[in-house]
């Protein structure tokens, strides 16, 4: 039986009760953090009847369930979407209101779990919502970071990174599982043992070892009582250091594995869309792997014997090529463990695994060196040569006589592993994540694999769950689309077509654009208490926050924003409606040029946000510390969405369909799921400029883009990118954006230039541009272009991309929960 949260009388009665036995205080004197952990366990009392409801369904009406392999869940803070999934969310705020407390104070309390980077951290904690609320069973299975993505503070421009500490004091949503623990083993040898009938047993020895521990957070589905599981692992070592192993000679192992454990978990790697290549992840990928493989199958093999028949049961999802040890892993277990022999093994292995590639940039692409993975994981290396070996062969068997080709798509090769092949090899499904990105994969970068296995190759373009990114974040809106056209949409986004009806309707309209403004003073209180800068809620807030990339073009966006300022200055009686510029984005600790353009966007606003003279026409704002939480507030605020990388190279992108969600408008390129918006839209209601993926293909291709004559041509750009060196927006260094210039046009020669064609779409920008300014003046046009966003972005919840998962890879039972 579902269990409900109880009435707002019953919660105030709790929350009160728990913040006595939990901190022996009155209310009236516990602080906001004591109320928010008392929020969390009343809320955390009915997710767990939930999820006890949940396991004995699961037992009962054994289903074939999904675990999903990533190395990244951005979930976000829990607090607020499971008060919002278990229908509570109206009750506890009216709880607090009675008490006296606002409820965004209380969830503000909760550390934002940031156990991701961007776009596909955040995607599998989408699934991971849709998944439950479609009643499919599921795990999604990661690693329990003991400090997440960077805090980024902005000092003097420049972005600092600071330790994100999150399980500093207890998280109230984790539970700790130490009934399901596991050892996880990494160096050492392998022994050959001759068996009596012929066959050879393969024994790892002289390995460290670690104690997986998973630490399980519920999952819940929307209104439905569905909660499943996200395990992430922490590792401790298998053997407390004790000083008696000194005198047996293993003080040093123990030392080692103690060391081993210590660091395994410690901390995600910042980086976005690019791979360092450190020791430590492949660790880190294999301890997560091992584990979950692990417990997948422990949890199998308690309800049944056959072990052949997992795949009936059981399917692996590896989140991009960081979880492509599942396939080896698996491999071994299935053989050292079980017994099988490696066709039986593989036979299973092969209708358990499936793969998604996330990207097509090759600094993405992993490859660790062999003789790293050989050293690390002995066992499995010799697997993967085994794996490797077939494969060759199987090449070899389809195309006769073409060893380039072999060389090409080979797992191993060139000293190097090739996570990506590997994936491909073993995995039955193959997807990427919008039309246009599987396209390229067929066609281009991954097109030896498609000639080799066209079956095995799918679209599932992305989605986003609008109970995150409407209801909670933009609570105001999605009251008012319940009151037009009732709650369907929470749980079937195609519904919202039925607002085409409102478009035309002028007090329609002028309620949808009241909200938006709300929202836009929401951000602009939010702006002021946290950057101190005053930005007018009229003015058109236009919008890019995402990770800090040179392919997604925030260099493009600002020497944009410098351009109009020119132009401006240049024609102060010049017809521009007044508009805010917003970035928010975090870059890579490493990344040079990521950080230098965070640095000029910080220096352009203060040189303008301080010009009297332009009559604020202009605001640039850089919100610190972009994230979930605060994400949610801004899609909210948006009239205009910046998605604008350079054609093919964002694969989806996810946060175009926030906004979208949200009733902003799009200026973006035919990029990753932007042309599927263009599709759903028609022209008339996005903004699209620049050039296509197959232009920027040909480039590419024949190498014979100059931007230097794009510059020649165009004397805006000359202008401001004379601005860059000159001194005028760096005074005291007139040399500090240099690399951003020479990145451009690469006066040394000695580089590509302009890799990502910033001055080649610069003028089409400009142009697309002016059009949404002229749209803005005509607040009717603006309103209804901005519902049609809403009405039409049904297509992109990630209900529907789970169930063509489910449709066409997975094929999962949906639980019956009575
Ligand atoms: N960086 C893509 O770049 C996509 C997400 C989720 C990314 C982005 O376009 O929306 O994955 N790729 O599919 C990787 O992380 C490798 C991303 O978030």
């Amino acid at each position: 039986m579902k269990r409900q949260m109880p009435s707002t009388r019953e919660i105030e009665q709790e929350i009160v009760g728990r913040v006595k036995t939990m901190f022996r205080k009155d209310f009236e004197m516990a602080t906001k953090e004591e109320i928010y952990r008392a929020c969390a366990e009343v809320v955390n009392d009915v997710v767990i009847d939930n999820w006890l409801t949940t396991q004995k369904s699961f037992v009962q009406q054994d289903p074939k369930c999904v675990y999903y392999m990533s190395m990244e869940f951005l979930i976000g803070r829990l607090l607020g979407n499971n008060m919002i999934n278990m229908r509570g969310y109206t009750e506890v705020m009216d709880a607090l209101d009675e008490l006296g407390v606002d409820i965004n104070e209380v969830e503000d309390q909760e550390p934002d779990p940031a156990l991701g980077n961007g776009g596909l951290g955040r995607l599998a904690a989408c699934f991971l919502d849709s998944l439950a609320t479609l009643q499919y069973p599921a795990y999604g299975c990661g690693i329990r970071y003991h400090y997440g993505m960077f805090k980024q503070k902005i000092e003097d421009g420049y972005q600092q990174e600071v330790p994100d500490n999150w399980l500093q004091t207890r998280y109230p949503f984790e539970l700790q599982r130490t009934e399901y623990e596991f050892e996880v083993r990494f160096g050492g040898w392998v022994r050959y043992d001759s068996q009596p009938d012929g066959t050879t047993k393969y024994i790892h020895e002289g390995y460290n070892a670690v104690i997986a521990t998973p630490y399980d957070l519920p999952v819940t589905g929307f209104d439905n009582g569905m909660v499943n599981t996200l395990m992430i692992w922490d590792a401790k070592p298998k053997e407390v250091f004790r000083l008696d192993s000194f005198e047996k000679g293993d003080y040093s192992r123990a030392v080692e594995d103690m060391n081993l454990a210590r660091n395994l978990t410690e901390v995600l790697y910042p980086n976005d869309n690019h791979i360092q290549g450190k020791e430590l992840r492949l660790k880190q990928q294999y301890f997560f792997v091992s584990a979950s493989i692990q417990r997948a199958l422990a949890k199998y093999l308690r309800y049944h014997k056959d072990i052949k028949k997992l795949p009936e049961k059981v399917v692996f999802q590896m989140n991009d090529t960081h979880p492509t040890l599942t396939v080896a892993e698996l491999m071994r277990i299935l053989m050292d463990v079980h017994g099988l022999g490696w066709d039986e093994a593989w036979e299973i292995t092969t209708h358990c695994v499936a793969y998604t590639n996330h990207t097509i940039m090759s600094e993405a692409l992993e490859k660790w060196p062999q003789d790293i993975f050989k050293r690390l994981l002995p066992r499995v290396f010799m697997i993967v040569e085994e794996i490797n070996r077939r494969f060759c062969d199987e090449i070899r068997a389809k195309f006769p006589g073409d060893e380039d080709r072999v060389h090409r798509m080979a797992i191993l090769a060139d000293d190097q592993v090739k996570m990506a092949h590997m994936a491909i090899a073993a995995s039955y499904s193959v997807n990427g994540v919008a039309a246009l990105h599987t396209e390229i994969l067929k066609n281009v970068s991954l097109h030896d694999f498609y000639e080799m296995y066209p079956e095995k190759f799918n679209n599932k373009t992305n989605g986003i769950t609008q109970r995150r990114f409407l209801m909670h974040g933009n609570y105001k809106l999605s009251d008012w689309v319940i009151k037009k056209i009732g709650r369907g949409w929470i749980t079937d986004l195609s519904q919202m077509k039925k607002l085409e009806s409102f478009v035309d309707d002028k007090k329609s309209l002028d309620e949808f654009m009241a909200i938006k403004l709300d929202n836009k003073k929401r951000l602009a209180k939010y702006i002021w208490e946290h950057n101190g800068i005053e930005v007018d809620p009229n003015s058109i807030f236009d919008v890019q926050v995402k990770r800090l990339h040179e392919y997604k073009r925030q260099l493009l966006n600002i020497l944009h924003v410098m351009y109009l300022y020119n132009q401006i200055k240049e024609n102060p009686e010049m017809d521009f409606y007044p508009t805010t510029f917003i970035f928010g984005a975090k870059a890579s600790a490493g990344y040079e040029n990521a950080k230098l353009i965070i640095k000029l966007i910080n220096n352009v606003a203060a040189v303008i946000n301080n010009d009297k003279s332009i009559d604020d026409k202009i605001k640039v704002v850089f919100i610190e510390d972009y994230r979930v939480s605060n994400a949610e507030w801004i899609f909210a605020a948006a009239d205009v969405s910046e998605q604008i990388s350079t054609a093919s190279k964002e694969a989806s992108g996810t946060g175009n369909m926030k906004f979208m969600l949200n009733g902003a408008v799009t200026i973006g390129t035919m990029d990753g799921a932007n042309v599927e918006m263009y599709q759903e839209l028609g022209g008339e209601n996005i903004y699209i400029f620049g050039m296509s993926s197959d232009e920027v293909i040909a480039h590419e291709k024949n190498n014979d883009y100059n931007p230097v004559d794009v510059m020649n041509g165009n004397h805006h750009i000359q202008k401001v990118l004379q601005q860059l060196v000159n001194g005028n927006y760096s005074i005291d260094n007139p040399e500090l954006f240099r690399p951003l210039y020479n990145s451009l046009l690469n006066t040394q020669c000695t580089a590509k230039a302009d890799t990502y064609f910033v001055l080649k779409d610069f003028a089409s920008y400009c142009e697309t541009y002016e059009k949404i300014q002229e749209a803005y003046k005509d607040k009717y046009k603006w309103a209804k272009m901005a519902l049609e966003n809403v009405a039409h972005v049904g297509k992109f919840s990630s209900d529907r991309t789970i169930q063509e998962y489910v449709d066409d890879i997975w094929h999962l039972d949906k639980l019956d929960l009575k």
